[in-house]
């Protein structure tokens, strides 16, 4: 029993589970004392935000901050030794190793549970007049699909970028080790919290929160407020971390233009995140305060102004698109030499689009607002600006094609999912101008074609870039290898259900099907392609449970890899696998250009660790 809570995870959720009811009973203690009804819902906010503190504190994650306050001693993060094994994933570290495969853990649970919530409405939709959720609970599936993948991709661009870019930069760790730990942990009680707005009857709004109408809905929309605020929070703490550690702490000689690219996109997006997440945030908090305290920000009832709610949370959402897909596109950059054996083309240039990418990126957000009531005549130049995204874009596109073009193309499974990426990117960029065009999108806004359109972008920037990175970096990580013969079965099953799955949404889109409606009429002629549509869905359900067993699976009894498998100039790939705590033995020294694959002789770093020879990859 002693042994049980030994696990920094075991008195986190202890402390959740008493700080929630503190909070609650503190609130109606008050009401109580005051003379007053029990008004139940600001005791739910505040047990809420008393659960997400319990649960850190159990932990123990301000515990050396603490003692820091009391004026003593503690370890510094380098001295602590973390429990051998698995277990160092279950407790409080400090190493930027382990915080980067605790954000995978999470991202995956998450995107496993965002994706049981899609199959379950899509079964129900999968023939029209079929209604076995009840029209509050559609509603909930769908807006909480949304943000708990949403958060899902939060952790796994920090899972990527926690555990590669120390490595890629050749740093010890993080710049500030103990804050990582805490904005990994922070995301644990906040998906607790995001999820369970579900027994608080959920809510109507669907991921966009959009007032009037959370103003007046069930009480679960405080939790869903309560529980993205906190992953804000993660998000915006994990990228003021990586903003310091990209600009101080690369290896001496290591000069911004000559760094891996990867990090360029990380630094893009870590800006992005750190400036535009506050207003989320603060669009979340207003409603909130909205509701419980009746302050008028939104609803026009009281004087407010729904369309401020929007402009708040797109200021937010969009450039938030670019926070889920710059780490995905700058891994695809960084992979494509490696598996094509040729040089990046246009360094600067990629480097440059990424920062492109990010400042053209807050200057389009009203481009959700076209049909939304909003003053006519911002239209128009938002319109311009959301095309303009396309330029720094395509320099990605061209970049990528002349870098593989003439390449001795490697097809391992990390390849694989390159060539998905690009290609569902590009689906998903070439269907975007004519949402961002107003006299198109005003006939498409709501509809399913958004819906396939923003799926593509979401897969093409970020699922199938993960996977290869996976499947890449899995070796650096356990020292084994994932099969890959899973990995293709894994890449076509995804690959094909999600195809199938984008084209059939944009298509019914495009006849008129909305978004966000629980049943629709059979005499619009949707039942076959929303069947199909289903069976794609639950096609690519199978595909990321064949990635779960490969994973599981390559952990524990995986093809050893000690050694340089991918023959990357990449200064991780010259150390032991898996990398040891300390990585580096001594700094690493860089003597060349990143990617001059195929420069016979030529060195990127030296990293004087011993390495046991790469087996060659088997292709
Ligand atoms: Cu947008």
């Amino acid at each position: 029993m002693k042994k049980i809570f030994s696990y920094d995870i075991v008195r986190g959720v202890i402390g959740q589970l008493i700080g929630t009811p503190i909070g609650f009973g503190l609130v109606a203690g008050i009401q109580a004392l005051l003379g007053r009804p029990l008004n139940a819902e600001p005791a739910y906010v505040v047990g809420a935000v008393f659960g997400v503190l319990g649960f850190l504190i159990g932990l123990g994650a301000f515990s050396d901050w603490y003692h820091m306050v009391l004026g003593e001693e503690v370890h510094e993060p380098e001295e602590i030794q973390d429990p051998p094994g698995a277990r160092r994933y279950w407790g409080l570290s400090f190493d930027h190793k382990v915080i980067g495969v605790q954000y995978g853990i999470l991202s995956m649970v998450l995107l496993a549970l965002g994706g049981t919530f899609a199959l379950i409405f899509r079964t129900e939709l999968a023939a029209s007049g079929r209604q076995f959720l009840s029209f509050q609970l559609f509603n909930s599936l769908v807006g909480l699909h949304g943000m708990v993948l949403i958060a899902s991709i939060l952790m796994g661009i920090a899972a990527i970028s926690n555990y590669v870019i120390p490595l890629l930069i050749g740093a010890r760790d993080m710049a500030f080790p103990r804050l990582n730990a805490l904005s990994f942990w922070v995301a644990v009680p906040a998906s607790l919290v995001l999820v369970s707005s579900l027994a608080l009857g959920g809510f109507e709004t669907g991921w966009t929160g959009y007032a009037p109408l959370s103003i007046r809905g069930p009480m679960g929309i405080q939790l869903f407020f309560v529980g993205v605020w906190f992953v804000g929070w993660s998000s915006i703490l994990g990228a003021l971390n990586l903003i310091a550690t990209i600009v101080r702490m690369r290896t001496p000689g290591m000069a911004m233009f000559n760094m891996p690219i990867l990090a360029w996109s990380v630094l893009a997006t870590s800006i992005m995140a750190l400036t535009a997440t506050q207003l989320i945030g603060l669009a979340f908090q207003m409603t909130l305060f909205e509701r419980l305290l009746g302050m008028s920000f939104f609803d026009p009832a009281g004087g407010g102004n729904p369309i401020l709610y929007q402009h708040l949370f797109w200021f937010y959402s969009h450039p938030a698109v670019y926070i889920f897909v710059l780490p995905g596109l700058g891994v695809i950059s960084e992979l494509l030499p490696v598996f094509v054996r040729k040089p990046l083309f246009g360094y600067r240039w990629i480097a440059m689009s990424s920062l492109g990418i990010a400042l053209v990126g807050f200057l389009v957000w009203a481009h959700h607002m076209f049909a939304a009531g909003m003053e006519e005549y911002l239209r128009v130049p938002f319109m311009y600006s959301t095309l303009l995204v396309a330029v720094p874009t395509g320099v990605k596109f061209f970049s990528w094609t002349a870098t593989m073009w003439q390449g001795k193309m490697r097809l391992q499974t990390p390849m694989y999912f390159l060539l998905g990426a690009i290609s569902v990117f590009l689906v998903g960029g070439i269907t975007g101008p004519m949402a961002g065009t107003v006299s198109t999108d005003l006939h498409i806004t709501d509809s399913y074609y958004i819906v396939g359109h923003f799926h593509a972008t979401m897969f093409g920037g970020y699922i199938f870039p993960v996977f290869a990175a996976i499947y890449y970096w899995f070796p650096k990580i356990t020292g084994r290898r994932m099969s890959e013969k899973l990995g293709k079965w894994h890449f076509w099953l995804l690959y094909i259900g999600f195809m199938v799955t984008s084209f059939g949404q944009m298509r019914i889109g495009l006849l008129g099907m909305r978004r966000r409606i629980a049943d629709y009429d059979a005499a619009l002629g949707f039942d076959l392609p929303h069947m199909i549509i289903t069976i794609a869905g639950y096609m690519v359900a199978v595909a990321v449970l064949l990635f779960f067993i490969n994973l599981y699976h390559g952990a524990r009894a995986g093809e050893p890899a000690k050694g340089n498998l991918w023959e990357s100039r990449s200064p991780e790939w010259l150390a032991p696998s898996p990398m040891p705590v300390h990585n580096y033995d001594t700094p690493v020294v860089v003597v060349g250009e990143p990617y001059d694959y195929g420069l016979e002789g030529s060195k990127y770093v030296e990293v004087n660790q011993p390495v046991a020879p790469a087996a060659q990859a088997a292709d």
